[in-house]
């Protein structure tokens, strides 16, 4: 019985890995800056599926609170609103990037540089989760 039930949860989790596979990320890259200021969360995102996909945030273990923004300029005034939700039509690329869609990292719990790499799960509408590992890169990094 006790081996029924690990297959049944092996089989759930390929499952589970097989749906993700429909959702890619490139260029995961984390921008930090000095000291305790937030840490920019850059990538790609790329929905393969037949379906519409909309991310609705992420979470690390390296950061205490992770949310979405999105900059913008107006009248030459840069500012930052929060997002909480992006959708993803299907066969579409969204792209996070310096100037648009960003992640805001918050509360580093370690000391990171230059190279680190970092969890980062990607949180869907429809209870995905997409791991994805962040490299810190320079600040000229987009
Ligand atoms: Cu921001």
């Amino acid at each position: 019985m006790r081996r029924l039930i690990r297959l049944s949860s092996i089989l759930l989790l390929a499952v589970s890995t097989t749906a993700i596979a429909d959702l890619e990320v490139s260029e995961a890259k984390l921008r930090l800056l000095p000291g305790d200021l937030p840490t920019a969360g850059y990538f790609t995102l790329t929905n393969k599926d037949s379906l519409p996909v909309t991310l609705t945030g992420a979470q690390s273990p390296d950061f205490a609170q992770v949310m979405m923004h999105r900059s913008s300029l107006e009248n030459g005034m840069a500012s930052m609103q929060h997002v909480k939700q992006v959708e993803v039509p299907a066969g579409n690329t969204l792209t996070f990037a310096s100037g648009g869609y960003h992640l805001m990292l918050m509360e580093r719990q370690r000391a990171l540089a230059l190279g680190d790499q970092v969890e980062v799960t990607l949180l869907f509408a429809d209870g995905r989760r997409l791991p994805v590992t962040f490299t810190a890169a320079p600040l000229a990094a987009q």
